[in-house]
């Protein structure tokens, strides 16, 4: 059973929380018939990555380093580049080796935004279909059952600095520039901007970004919270490597765990979210990991996680 089925998932998030213990007996024998009947699923997605064309990807050793690379247009996400995205975001689902991810950008920018020249003669219902494709993908990746990090380093507007809210960690370059200037435009932010933004920053900054439109530069995005670190440009990429193998050290179940606590905990009202906390805890405690975790510490040794 993945952590995403378990009733604290955001898609049925409102019902009443109950013991993991339950939930796991109670689903047990569904979550097998639907493994049987959508075994496909399971599978791990087939991707060749050299055929994108707009986001480039490289593994090193445990880690995908995810590049939004349609430079010309600023990494603006069209509808090619967030289908792109998808299959990466699929692919990462199923892929048990791979244990973090960091997202970046190429040339100028992370990401400026939603494609302005794909959506300029959108009516209602198109604008609609395309913030709804957004929000599920952006919505899939924040849900990754593994740590990403956006390793921000230029301009990350309107729907780049949604895509980056959207990531566990930002690390900005010095030259990077936040802002959600969809007001310019006469629209609101509607891939998640309204929402993650007021959640990561608070509602007073998220208005003051999302009602004026203005840009900001790296250190203040970091005094407002909406990034956890600003490093020189030239040391972007290995700080965000720096920050993701501190991570890989730990135990992945404990982190992913940790994730969802704190994904989930966020929509849910405090006695329910320490509930879903006790309870995630419990399950961290049947992990091997726990007991190599606890056992090291004892014995003076490093811990060697199995992500078991
Ligand atoms: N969409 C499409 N093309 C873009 C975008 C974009 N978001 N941003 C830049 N480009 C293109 C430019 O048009 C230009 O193309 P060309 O060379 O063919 O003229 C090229 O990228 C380079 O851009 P600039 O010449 O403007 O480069 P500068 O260095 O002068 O400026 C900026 C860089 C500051 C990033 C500037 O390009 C800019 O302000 N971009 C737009 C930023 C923006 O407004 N983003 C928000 C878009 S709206 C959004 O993300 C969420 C709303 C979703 C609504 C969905 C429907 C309901």
């Amino acid at each position: 059973m993945k952590i995403q089925d378990l009733p604290y998932n955001k898609s049925i998030k409102k019902q009443k929380i109950y013991f993991v213990g339950t939930i796991i007996a109670n689903n047990l024998l569904s979550d097998v018939i639907i493994l049987i009947f959508v075994g496909g699923w399971s599978m791990p997605n087939k991707i060749n990555f050299d055929e994108l064309k707009n986001i480039k990807v490289e593994r090193e050793q445990n880690i995908l380093i995810i590049t939004m690379n349609r430079p010309k247009a600023m990494n603006a996400l069209n509808n090619d580049t967030l289908s792109e995205l998808l299959e990466v975001i699929r692919f990462l689902e199923e892929e048990r080796e791979i244990l973090g991810v960091i997202l970046t950008g190429e040339g100028k920018a992370f990401v400026a935004g939603a494609d302005i020249s794909q959506m300029k003669d959108y009516g209602a219902e198109e604008g609609r279909t395309y913030a709804n494709f957004a929000q599920k993908i952006f919505n899939k990746l924040e849900d990754l059952e593994k740590p990403v990090i956006a390793a921000i380093n230029g301009y990350a507007l309107g729907g780049g600095c949604e895509l980056a809210m959207s990531c566990d960690l930002r690390i900005a370059s010095d030259k990077a520039v936040f802002g959600q200037p969809e007001v310019n435009l006469g629209v609101i932010p509607c891939f998640g901007g309204t929402q993650r933004l007021s959640r990561l920053i608070g509602a007073g900054r998220a208005k003051d970004l999302i009602y004026t439109g203005r840009l900001i530069q790296a250190d203040e995005a970091l005094t407002m919270g909406l990034v956890n670190k600003v490093v020189e440009a030239e040391n972007l990429i290995d700080e965000a490597k720096k920050m993701m193998n501190l991570i890989l050290e730990k135990s992945p179940i404990a982190v992913r765990y940790a994730k969802v606590a704190i994904n989930s905990g966020l929509d849910l009202d405090l006695d329910n979210a320490l509930e879903l906390e006790k309870d995630l805890a419990a399950l961290s405690f049947a992990s091997e990991d726990k007991k190599e975790g606890m056992y090291a510490f004892l014995e003076k040794r490093k811990a060697e996680f199995k992500n078991r």
